[in-house]
């Protein structure tokens, strides 16, 4: 009976842990395919509240297109994927200019890839490469190799999580 009960009690405390809320205000990133955690029917979209409430992250990169070292902040790529749980697989992101680029999961633990939100402290507006920009950090620019340069996707609206 304890037990019936104690497996009841941790199947609702998974549920609630692994519940997303839909979005209160506009949504900034649409994640589908392979993805558990769901807040639509095919969806997982996020607004910026939720983006902030993750594994929020600043660090000071180098990138291929900025001059200088530059500081950008949002949730680690780690943390996102971890709320919809996504555990493997390859990310097939699009932008809004429809660059597409695969990233492989594997990569947001392997180099600290955040989803930056906010450059030099403030939002990034579509005009500056916003809403979203994954970061590879180089804190050196000796770091920036093409590879890595062509993952750092900006203007980022969406991601189809395949195998
Ligand atoms: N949305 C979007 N992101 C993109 C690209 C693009 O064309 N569109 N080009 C990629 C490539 S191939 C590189 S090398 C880096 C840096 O490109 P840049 O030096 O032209 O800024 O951005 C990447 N991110
Ligand atoms: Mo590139």
């Amino acid at each position: 009976m304890l037990r019936i009960f104690l497996s009841v009690f941790i199947f609702l405390f998974a549920s609630l842990t692994w519940a997303l809320e839909p979005p209160k205000g506009h949504p900034i990133l649409v994640i589908s395919g392979n993805v558990l955690v769901l807040n639509s029917e095919v969806h997982a979209t996020f607004d910026r509240e939720m983006l902030e409430a993750l594994d929020w992250r600043e660090v000071e990169s180098y990138t291929e297109f900025s001059d200088g070292l530059q500081s950008f902040a949002g949730p680690t790529l780690a943390s996102v994927l971890d709320a919809i749980g996504v555990s493997e697989g390859t990310l097939h992101a699009r932008a809004l200019d429809d660059y597409i680029i695969q990233i492989p999961v594997t990569d947001a633990e392997a180099f600290g890839v955040i989803l930056a939100l906010d450059r030099n402290g403030k939002p990034m507006r579509v005009r500056d490469k916003g809403p979203l920009w994954v970061i590879y950090p180089a804190s050196d620019p000796s770091e920036l190799n093409e590879l890595h340069s062509s993952r750092m996707i900006w203007q980022l609206k969406s991601i189809e999580v395949g195998p």
